[in-house]
């Protein structure tokens, strides 16, 4: 049988008024994992109140649901059983003490750290830039790789990104190390050369660190950013806050702040997203594709997540996706299921694939990292296995900066948003350092 990575699912409004509890959790009430059988998910329609599904399995659906989530399925007479237990695992497992409370993956101190040091040891080719700055103050980074990375030379441009939810935390290292290897390579291997001298390589590995801090140091399956919101909630969901398609249905995000893909108030909200706007649809950068990385799930995703009706480009996507599935099985074995994202996984409006290819077409995708389900670790892969992720992945992301290299997009965006080009043509003019649009 498949097993179904979680997720996210969805919310009717009318659903939305039954699940929303009527007061909002208190802060510090923790969430739980519960299980639901299958029979009862479908009987009681939850696949459609904006529940955070974590996977199917053996006939039970496996969820996060608040304290108010709990009550209101007791209240609808869902059964269901506490599974926390059996799925929390202690935070030091599989992490060795050196590395600090997350052992070996990237504090948002770290990765700064480790950034600013492949920018000292590389100079030329690194470029460690401040993209945004997000609720709680933290710095958004990006790494930029390029012969002259200082300067703007409008190569062809990709963009890698990890982390827009707190608690996936092996998709910051799997692009960060992807960084490291260009350069570390760079002088070691012509192909590597050839691709870094002609293009840039632009890698946000945290897209959202008061999330992951978060995820660190108090809630380990947080998921959004740390947003305040109006009903005393906290967060957004940064992969359903972006401006394509925002909030089209309540299948794809939750208008409910307390939901773990609330949508926000309205599109780009969020600081996070407003950063990786800015980033990429800069005038100036020539971006011809993109990777958000997640977990998990092993999934190559790509648009529309948010209907199931097919992308103009969509046999040229299924055509790129099935070539990186193939790369990423040759290296050790682990498959990778590619396909349309609303048809593969779940729809989902205001993501990120969507969006990137929503501007110009560029080939856009959401990859879905090891493992395949949370009985092989879930979102807590041991550090041990960070490399590993990492060397499986690595084919497929030279393969897609290669094919950004050779595939020029339409110069006309064809969706152009409009507020938005004053904004732009201002980070065209504050190369090569890109600015956070201010607001
Ligand atoms: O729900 C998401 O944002 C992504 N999955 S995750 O478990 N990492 O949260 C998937 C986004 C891909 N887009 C669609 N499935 N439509
Ligand atoms: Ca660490
Ligand atoms: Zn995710």
């Amino acid at each position: 049988m498949r097993l179904m990575k979680t997720t996210a699912i969805v919310l009717g409004l009318a659903a939305l008024a039954v699940l929303a509890p009527p007061v909002a959790p208190a802060a510090g009430q923790a969430d739980q994992i519960i299980s639901v059988a299958e029979r009862d998910f479908a009987a009681a329609g939850l696949g459609r109140k904006g529940l955070d599904l974590l996977m199917r399995k053996d006939g039970r659906v496996y969820i996060v649901a608040s304290p108010g989530e709990i009550a209101a399925l007791a209240a609808l007479g869902v059964g269901y059983d506490f599974e926390t237990g059996r799925f929390l695992r202690t935070s030091s497992e599989g992490l060795s003490a050196a590395g600090g409370i997350n052992g070996a993956y990237h504090s948002t101190m770290e990765l700064e750290t480790d950034l600013r040091i492949l920018e000292r040891d590389h100079p030329g080719l690194a470029s460690v830039l401040e993209i945004g700055e997000t609720l709680e103050k933290r710095k958004i980074l990006a790494l930029k790789i390029s012969d002259n990375a200082a300067a703007n030379e409008n190569e062809p441009a990709v963009l890698l990104t990890g982390c827009h939810h707190a608690r996936e935390w092996i998709s910051v290292e799997v692009p960060y190390l992807f960084g490291k290897y260009l350069l570390d390579n760079y002088d070691l291997d012509p192909q590597v050369r050839a691709l870094v001298d002609a293009s840039e390589i632009w890698i946000v590995p945290i897209v959202n660190p008061d999330g992951l801090e978060y995820s660190i140091h108090v809630y380990r399956y947080w998921r959004k950013n740390r947003r305040a919101n109006a009903d005393g909630t906290f967060g957004v969901d940064i992969n359903r806050n972006y401006g394509c398609a925002w909030g089209i249905d309540n299948e794809g995000s939750s208008g409910y702040p307390g939901s773990d893909v609330y949508r926000g108030t309205g599109p780009f909200s969020e600081p996070e997203t407003a950063a990786v706007r800015t980033l990429f649809a800069s005038v100036g950068i020539d971006f011809r594709a993109l990777i958000s990385f997640h977990s998990y799930g092993q999934y190559i995703l790509y648009p529309w997540g948010y209907t199931a009706a097919p992308a103009p480009e969509d046999a040229e996507l299924g055509t790129i996706a099935a070539a990186m599935a193939g790369l990423m099985a040759a290296v050790q074995g682990t498959v990778y299921t590619h396909g349309q994202a609303s048809r593969t996984l779940y729809v989902t409006n205001g993501d990120t694939a969507d969006w990137a290819y929503s501007l110009r077409g560029a080939p856009a995708f959401t990859v879905e990292l090891q493992p395949v389900d949370i009985d092989h670790g879930g979102f807590f892969n041991d550090e041990a296995a960070i490399g590993a992720v990492f060397q499986e992945n690595l084919p497929a992301m030279l393969y897609l900066a290669r094919y950004a290299l050779d595939h020029p997009l339409p110069v006309r965006p064809r969706i152009v948003e409009r507020r938005d080009r004053a904004r732009r043509a201002t980070a065209a003019k504050t190369k090569p350092s890109v600015r956070p649009a201010p607001g």
